[in-house]
């Protein structure tokens, strides 16, 4: 079997040799129709017909792995990718570190192990029935297309995870896989797992700001998951951070396009103040205060996705070897973690302190530390477009304590800065910080739909380069 090129000649690609292993292919060629049920039913509205200019993977060599052309989504390939099987490979960190890494899942670790993969495999549909209106409004067949590719990847990170499941977990994996297709984002009896992932994306603003801060917690779950001592999983996410990173382009190019052209619109009026609101708006386009207070409801709800900021979950999994740290190779230190502190910001008497904990326990923490500096990274991106139009406004991360749902700081409300306020400011203050209702309005009224070939809504730049390379013109989707 060879690992580089997929097998395309079965139902499902893959290069994990499912042609071989007829026991896990009887069981995904079982699953497989109601994974397109439930992409029929809760994949994007509207466009099921339409040809969408895709790129497919087609091999895991990092040169060369995806080819572009059109397809209809529900016939898009999705497979099973593993990336190359590493010679020799030893469990990197924790209380086996050292030791060869398991090919087969180890029997003690078996339920965490289940739940790590069970709750990533559920993010990934979550997001694609979080943001299936979406094609609906698109400012352009460049976006459209966008979103479809982020959509089908995301179903193909699921079927990711089943595969995980169906071929190592037996009878319970199959449940879980069935059951990954049963909840869904925001119902009320069977919700996906995490918060973040049943809010709403309801405009195209939200849906650059998920890319940005909520793949962006992908990435670094799926970093943490890459280092695992559990060889399979590694492999498989190795793949899929691959495809994170155009996730995360979308999101941060989405919300650089969405900056310049508000700058742009207000230095043709002749606009200095970022804060006169109603004649930026008057312009058609979304004020810069508007769209700190999208970047300050997707980060903070994708805080909360590290968990609590202190974890016995995370230190058993990284004790077990399944769970690393953020580029784990690259740290210098013991990789054990038995000794040892992290810093971390606590409640403290109803203040917010820094506090040494075990390093062990302080995992989560250390993730979030690494993703805050990476979130820093992108927003710098679009503080320069606005530097460069000489505009006096900076985007900024808020504190995080604010608008917390999971741990320390869900027991208090804070504002951008860290301040802890009391319920009634809160409620007084709230609209300063987070969409109000007549924010969302005025977003709204801009997610009208723009399906001419090269042509972009008001509200947003056009792209630097074409997906692929093409013209501008290119019609990315040929809506049926
Ligand atoms: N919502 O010990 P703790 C992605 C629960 S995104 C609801 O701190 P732990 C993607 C927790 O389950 C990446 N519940 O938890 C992005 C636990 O419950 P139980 C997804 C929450 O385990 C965009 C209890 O609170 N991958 O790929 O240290 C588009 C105690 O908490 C939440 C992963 O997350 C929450 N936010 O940390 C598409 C990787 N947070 O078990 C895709 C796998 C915590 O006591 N997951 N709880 O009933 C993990 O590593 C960890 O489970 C978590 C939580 C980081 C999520």
């Amino acid at each position: 079997m060879n690992v580089i090129n997929v097998d395309y000649d079965g139902m499902i690609p893959n290069n994990v040799g499912l042609n071989q292993d007829i026991r896990v292919r009887k069981a995904l060629e079982k699953w497989h129709p109601g994974y397109l049920d439930w992409w029929q039913d809760m994949g994007p509205e509207g466009f099921q017909q339409a040809l969408v200019y895709l790129r497919t993977a087609v091999s895991v060599d990092p040169k060369g792995w995806a080819k572009f052309d059109y397809v209809r989504m529900p016939e898009y390939k999705w497979g099973i990718l593993l990336a190359p099987q590493v010679e020799d490979r030893k469990v990197p960190f924790g209380v086996h570190r050292g030791e060869k890494a398991w090919q087969e899942v180890p029997g003690e670790h078996r339920a965490m192990l289940r739940r790590l993969i069970v709750i990533q495999g559920d993010t990934e549909p979550a997001s694609v029935e979080q943001q299936r209106h979406l094609g609906k409004t698109a400012p352009s067949l460049y976006d459209m297309r966008n979103l479809f590719q982020v959509n089908v990847e995301e179903g193909r990170h699921l079927w990711a995870m089943v595969y995980l499941l169906q071929k190592y977990f037996g009878a319970d994996g199959r449940d879980e896989a069935e059951a990954l297709l049963q909840r869904r984002s925001g119902d009320a009896d069977t919700p996906r797992m995490l918060g973040a992932f049943n809010e709403k994306t309801p405009d195209w603003l939200s849906f650059f700001m998920f890319t940005t801060f909520t793949d962006r917690d992908g990435k670094m779950q799926l970093e943490a998951l890459a280092q695992s001592g559990f060889d399979p999983l590694s492999r498989t996410c190795r793949f899929m951070l691959t495809e994170e990173a155009h996730h995360m382009f979308v999101g941060e190019t989405g919300v650089t396009r969405v900056v310049e052209r508000t700058c742009q619109a207000m230095k043709d009026a002749g606009i200095d103040d970022p804060y006169d609101i109603e004649a930026v708006r008057r312009l058609g386009v979304i004020d810069l205060p508007t769209v700190q207070k999208k970047a300050n409801l997707h980060f903070s709800l994708s805080l909360d996705l590290f968990g609590n900021e202190i974890s016995t979950n995370a230190a058993n999994a990284f004790h077990a070897g399944l769970k690393g740290r953020f580029r784990e190779e690259r740290i210098k230190d013991d990789h054990q973690l038995e000794s040892g502190t992290y810093p971390v910001l606590r409640l403290i008497d109803g203040k917010i302190e820094k506090q040494d904990v075990p390093a062990l326990s302080g995992l989560n923490m250390r993730l979030r530390d690494d993703y805050v500096a990476d979130c820093n990274v992108g927003i710098g991106r679009w503080n320069r477009v606005i530097e460069t139009f000489n505009i006096p406004f900076q985007i900024k991360l808020p504190h995080v304590a604010f608008h917390r749902h999971i741990g320390e700081f869900s027991s208090v409300r804070a504002d951008v800065d860290g301040n802890i306020l009391s319920d009634a400011e809160w409620e007084k203050r709230r609209a300063e910080f987070l969409p109000s209702d007549s924010d969302r309005d005025f977003i709204e009224s801009l997610m009208t739909p723009q399906y001419e070939p090269g042509k972009f809504a008001g509200w947003i730049a056009p792209p630097k380069v074409g997906i692929d390379n093409k013209p501008g013109d290119f019609e990315y989707v040929k809506i049926a």
